[in-house]
């Protein structure tokens, strides 16, 4: 028997607000846990069906070297991590990718790239991948770093759905960071994509030695974009031997999940996802997550350049939680 508990789900009586101060943003954080947690739920309800969790496989279609040295990455030539740099995956080998992770239920193909910007010679290729993936019934995403207006429209009219580029942290930590790009610049690349029609997918990395602070001004400048991030992307860092961030202290998971549980509050009807370091996090967490409101997750074996859990454990997990993935 099923029980009918449609009826419970709460009306749409929240409006989606950018005007949200600071001080809102903290006084979310500071709330009681079991009362954030309930208003977080209540918006989730508001907005999407909280057994649903959309899920996207990443793939690195271009692997370190890169010129930045944002210090949480494994890619920056900056530092000795190990990996073996690669040139530019080619088209066919990105699409056989993507179609087995269609195979395996995932709806959107993310495919990153350790550049600072895209060469325009890249751009050919990179718009072939988003073609071809598109014709595999799949959403597409990219995250390439900064864009300039010509190579935007080039990804708008190849039918890019989502681009993915991240704040990281509040303006305020951001330099402890990144030194070799501006926090305005990445505000630059969101407004090009934003008014090229693309769907943005934008969120930060929590766990790097910042403070409450830090978090809060994150969801702050997120919640207070001209318009939301259709996708906001929480990671928590994954801690990489030979990057300046290996061997920090890590983050309480009971203030990683009050960051979801504020990013849902912000942003209500953004998907919220539970992204980077679920390695890391047992599967209580995880679940504690989704009830904060997380409703998307990376899904397969390898992030980017580091391990993600097993995609079988991940639908067992959704199972075991009477959850299912959402319909493409
Ligand atoms: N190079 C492009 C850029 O930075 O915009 C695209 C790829 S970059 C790896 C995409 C995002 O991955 C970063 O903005 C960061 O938020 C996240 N990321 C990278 N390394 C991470 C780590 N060790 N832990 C958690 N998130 C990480
Ligand atoms: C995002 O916010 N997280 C993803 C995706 N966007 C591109 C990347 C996580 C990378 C984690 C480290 C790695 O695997 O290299
Ligand atoms: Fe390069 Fe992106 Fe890594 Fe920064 S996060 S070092 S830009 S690949």
């Amino acid at each position: 028997m099923t029980l009918a508990l449609d009826a419970a789900a709460p009306a749409r009586t929240s409006p989606i607000r950018h005007d949200w101060t600071r001080e809102e943003v903290a006084a979310l954080f500071d709330l009681p846990f079991p009362d954030l947690m309930f208003r977080a739920a209540d918006l989730h309800r508001q907005f999407f069906d909280p057994a649903e969790v959309q899920i996207s496989t990443l793939l690195s279609i271009k692997t370190g070297g890169c010129p930045e040295d944002c210090a949480y990455c494994p890619q920056s030539a900056s530092y000795e991590t190990g990996l073996t740099a690669s040139k530019l995956m080619e088209v066919d080998r990105v699409l056989a990718e993507a179609r087995a992770a269609r195979e395996r239920g995932a709806s959107r193909f993310c495919m990153g790239a350790a550049w600072r910007s895209p060469k325009d010679r890249d751009m050919d290729a990179v718009c072939a991948m988003v073609e071809g993936v598109k014709a595999l019934g799949m959403e597409t995403c990219v995250t390439l770093g900064m864009l300039n207006a010509d190579q935007t429209r080039r990804l708008k009219d190849a039918g890019l759905d989502y681009y993915n580029h991240n704040l990281d942290t509040s303006p305020e930590f951001y330099g402890e960071i990144i030194t070799t790009r501006t926090y305005q610049e990445r505000l630059d690349t969101l407004a090009l994509v934003r008014d090229a029609g693309i769907n943005v997918c934008c969120g930060g990395i929590v766990g790097m030695g910042e403070g409450r602070a830090d978090r809060v001004g994150l969801i702050h400048q997120l919640a207070t974009l001209p318009k939301h991030p259709e996708s906001v992307p929480v990671n928590l860092l994954v801690q990489v031997q030979g990057t300046p961030l290996a061997d920090g202290r890590g983050l309480d998971p009971f203030e990683f999940v009050r960051t979801i549980a504020v990013a849902r509050i912000a942003m209500p009807a953004s998907m919220v996802r539970l992204s980077a370091g679920r390695e890391d996090m047992n599967e209580q967490m995880q679940a504690m997550c989704f009830l904060a409101g997380a409703n998307s997750i990376f899904y397969g074996e390898r992030l980017l350049t580091t391990p993600n859990p097993q995609a079988d454990k991940d639908m067992a997990l959704l199972a075991r939680l009477g959850m299912r993935p959402m319909e493409g």
